[in-house]
């Protein structure tokens, strides 16, 4: 039976002859959740969703009514019930003032449940592989409110292709290793690899965090020496280095402000060169 935070939708194929068929939404659901409940209900491999009959796409389950009609694809665009199509339409809540970040490490990190302790303030138990999800949060910070998109990606080396598609045109990264899993900070090195490619020809640097999660957990010397090595490989890259717990809640809404401080500039902010550095407070 659905618990009383589900809310309801109805979902269909990218036909206007498909049937709708109802799906309950759990309140704690994400894009990767509702693409896999209506892959299962309407036997589309969904990749994309839209809102019917507006067309608009959805990127964030917040953003989802309660009782909304939608339309799963495969990747194709909308098609409505009198043939007209979604491709002209924008990116559903795309804000130029906007900053981006994308959450990045491999898979078990915590990059989820870093990213739903912050946004939804609870905690992910369960281990659910992303695919990748959108949220947005407004961020009030010393007075100014900042719209704060976060690209929450998927650690699995299945999606490796697409990691340079979600660090490109992004304000800063947000790099994910767990203080239990010495090749998580390993595998980080691959994703500063592209950084550099990506921005070394920039004027500015790029905001950065190394964040050492699952501090939460006991500590032990493999921990204390994992956790030394994550605070040297963010002073060797330019970024500032965090301890967080999503479990707890320890330190999660720090990194974000921290993160939309160092772009506002009125943080202390790592270059991207080697050699410079300075913590963030
Ligand atoms: N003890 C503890 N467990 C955590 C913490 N953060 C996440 N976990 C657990 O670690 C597992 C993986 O967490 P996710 O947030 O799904 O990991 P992810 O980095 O998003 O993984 P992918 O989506 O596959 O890339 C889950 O079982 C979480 O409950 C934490 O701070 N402390
Ligand atoms: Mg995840």
């Amino acid at each position: 039976m659905a618990s009383a935070t589900d809310f309801p939708v109805r979902v269909r194929a990218n036909r206007a002859d498909a049937p709708f068929v109802d799906v309950r939404l759990p309140k704690s659901a994400t894009m990767t959740k509702l693409r896999k409940l209506c892959s299962s209900k309407t036997k589309v491999r969904v990749r994309r969703v839209f809102l019917h009959p507006s067309g608009e796409e959805v990127f964030n389950v917040d953003e989802i009514p309660s009782a909304a009609e939608l339309v799963v694809t495969s990747g194709e665009e909308y098609v409505g019930a009198n043939g007209e199509t979604s491709s002209s339409k924008s990116r559903a809540g795309s804000d130029t003032d906007a900053l981006t970040v994308a959450v990045l490490g491999s898979g078990g990190v915590g990059k989820s449940a870093l990213t739903l302790r912050y946004v939804r303030d609870f905690f992910v138990t369960d281990w659910d592989p992303t695919i990748e999800d959108a949220y947005r949060k407004q961020v009030t910070l010393d007075g100014k409110t900042t719209p704060l998109e976060i690209l929450d990606t998927a650690g699995q080396d299945d999606f490796e292709s697409l990691r340079h598609q979600w660090m490109m045109d992004k304000s800063g990264y947000i790099f994910v290793y767990a203080l239990d899993d010495p090749k998580s900070l390993d595998d980080l090195d691959s994703f500063f690899g592209l950084h550099t490619m990506i921005n070394i020809s920039k004027s500015t640097a790029i905001p950065m965090i190394l964040v050492a999660n699952k501090n939460d957990l006991e500590s032990t010397p493999d921990i204390e020496k994992l956790r030394e090595a994550g605070r040297a490989k963010a002073d060797d890259i330019g970024a500032a280095f965090m301890e967080t717990s999503a479990f707890s809640g320890d330190n999660v809404r720090e990194v974000f402000e921290a993160f939309v401080r160092m772009c506002r500039g009125s943080g202390n902010l790592r270059s991207v060169k080697k050699g410079q550095s300075c913590a963030v407070s």
